[in-house]
């Protein structure tokens, strides 16, 4: 019994999976999947059992966000599969590698109408960069392999694999096993485009980074620091990139991406050269950022970039960021003469918050909310910003300093992955304090996973921004509609919920409450939810004043 236990499909999948570095598996099992579930038992890989598949799926992204290696999802067959697709698209959209691995009808069977069968394979296509089935045996080494090596090569995504039933279990060949990993390498940057390059800044009247997710995902903090700190450019960032250009800087400009004309984008009204470093067209699009398609662009990234008429390259660098930043930063001479009037960008942003940390209204404001967050939560903690109303004010107003430690989703947008992500974060930094932020709407769309959390032991804590409304989609329907509807709703007593799953519950009743009990929760080396009113009358207030807003250009 045991020989044929080593030798199955089931224990080579495992012994791939190891090979691969796999320390953690997020799912469901399932009836056609039991040998592959119980062949982790004598491996190294711990199972987090979930609740809710989509869960597991949005853990196994940002565990790859966070550690760089794809994170690993398992489901059964049909209704858990289904339920793997959105973090395997969260992933594919926001460039993380993940792996989803589910059972499949067995090959006696799918070629027919038969029992739970749909086709996993074309359903995960579209949002996978590799999706398969494994037909035989045999393919084990090669199929794991691949499927690693395609989610973690840049640009990085998902990968889908299905495994038949009846092939789980079956014996492999004796000499089947796992392959040799070997990474993809860099290239170092073309000489001839950094001097095109550096051809392109020579001339520049005022030159802008924009730093992306790439930028985070290549380690280019230190160079980006260097490059802009000897040019002279100031650098925005992606709320993808969030962190990975210092926001207490004096050349940071802080986020780009609101769906209105930011202070940030003042900064692009008057740059002639735009140098994007790790970006990618799906965290906004360009024509926010190069609204007449005038400006000249530098593409600094691994790959080449899409196509969009906004965002007509003049030169393209592909290769290692850091390598090429430093190339580009020693082949220009630095100029004095470049002024984006960053400082009075980057005190825009600042009145804001300093603003909002002395507001003592209640319910309370989203600049207090944001300042609070700040002060309650260390450089290197991490906080992950659901989609919402709430997203728009902590990408805009939250200074990160360090990259990776503001996690938004901004390729798919999706609500609710904060909550499970956060059991991800802190399994992938378990020394640092992680924070998940969320409106009301996308709490309960996977609040169940704080019994995943306390189970598995994996302490985090949840701040709910309560307005009892889906709020960003009441703004934007107030914007432009001049009235909302259908978006209102009511909450369970959140602290009572909390509570009868064994975690801490708060609720904010007065201003003065929020910190203090963030930095209790934070310390509490448990799940805690905090439920916190939120005075959403600012959205508009916000979107009038960005409106209404003239930017004085001072001259250089
Ligand atoms: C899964 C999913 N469903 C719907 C949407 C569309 N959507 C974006 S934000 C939003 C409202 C979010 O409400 P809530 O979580 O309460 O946060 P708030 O906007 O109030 O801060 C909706 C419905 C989405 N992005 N993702």
């Amino acid at each position: 019994m045991q020989n044929q236990l080593n030798a199955s499909v089931a224990r080579l999948i495992v012994r791939c999976l190891e090979n691969e570095g796999v320390k953690y598996i997020f799912g469901i099992p399932g009836e056609e999947n039991i040998h592959l579930t119980d062949a982790l038992n004598d491996s190294s890989i711990r199972f987090i059992l979930v609740r809710h598949e989509q869960a597991a799926s949005f853990m196994a992204d940002i565990y790859g966000r966070l550690t760089g290696k794809a994170g690993v999802c398992m489901a059964t067959l049909g209704p858990g599969a289904i339920n793997l697709l959105l973090g395997a698209a969260d992933a594919q959209t926001d460039s993380v590698g993940l792996v989803a691995i589910t059972a499949q009808a067995g090959l006696n069977r799918i070629y027919k109408e038969s029992h739970q069968v749909i086709d996993l394979v074309a359903m995960f296509k579209p949002v996978t960069k590799w999706s398969e089935m494994l037909l035989t045996p045999g393919a084990v080494p090669e199929m794991v392999r691949k499927a690693f090596k395609v989610a973690q090569t840049e640009r990085p995504g998902a990968v889908y694999l299905a495994v038949p039933e009846d092939i789980e279990s079956m014996p492999t060949p004796l000499e089947a096993r796992p392959l040799p990993v070997n990474v993809v390498r860099d290239d170092a940057p073309s000489p001839s485009q950094i001097a095109r390059a550096a051809q392109v800044l020579a001339t520049a009247k005022n030159a802008i980074v924009l730093a992306g997710h790439g930028a985070a995902r290549g380690h280019a903090q230190e160079a980006l620091l260097r490059f802009s700190e000897k040019l002279r450019i100031p650098v925005a960032t992606t709320f993808h990139g969030k962190g990975v250009f210092p926001d207490n800087h004096p050349l940071a400009l802080g986020a780009m991406g609101f769906m209105r004309h930011d202070y940030v984008n003042f900064g692009f009204d008057q740059a002639d050269v735009i140098v994007a470093v790790g970006y990618d067209l799906q965290e906004f699009p360009p024509a926010r950022m190069n609204p007449h398609a005038d400006k000249q662009i530098i593409h600094i990234q691994r790959y080449p970039a899409e196509v969009d008429d906004h965002y007509n390259i003049a030169v393209g660098i592909e290769g290692a960021i850091p390598a090429a930043l430093d190339a580009l930063a020693a082949a220009v001479s630095p100029k004095t003469n470049f002024n984006l009037n960053g400082s009075k960008i980057r005190a825009l942003l600042q009145q804001e918050l300093d603003r909002g940390r002395v507001d003592s209204s209640f319910p309370i404001k989203p600049q207090r909310l944001v300042a609070d967050i700040r002060a309650a939560m260390g450089a290197d903690d991490i906080v992950l910003v659901d989609t919402g109303a709430i997203k728009m004010w902590m990408a805009r107003l939250y200074p990160t300093y360090k990259a990776n430690t503001c996690l938004i989703s901004n390729g798919l947008s999706t609500m609710a992955f904060s909550l499970p992500g956060a059991i991800a974060a802190k399994l992938a930094c378990p020394g640092r304090n992680v924070l998940a932020v969320m409106g009301d709407g996308g709490f309960l769309m996977n609040s169940q996973e704080i019994e995943t959390a306390l189970r598995e032991q994996i302490p985090f804590v949840a701040l709910i921004w309560v307005d009892e409304s889906y709020g960003l989609i009441k703004w934007k329907m107030e914007l432009e509609l001049g009235r909302s509807s259908h978006v209102d709703f009511t909450n369970p007593d959140f602290v009572k919920y909390a509570q009868s799953f064994g975690a801490k519950g708060y609720r904010i009743g007065a201003v003065d409450e929020l910190l203090p009990t963030l930095r209790t929760a934070l310390a509490g080396n448990t799940v805690s939810i905090i439920a916190c009113p939120v005075d959403y009358s600012e959205n508009i207030k916000l979107t009038d004043k960005l409106g209404e807003f003239e930017f004085v250009v001072d001259a250089a």
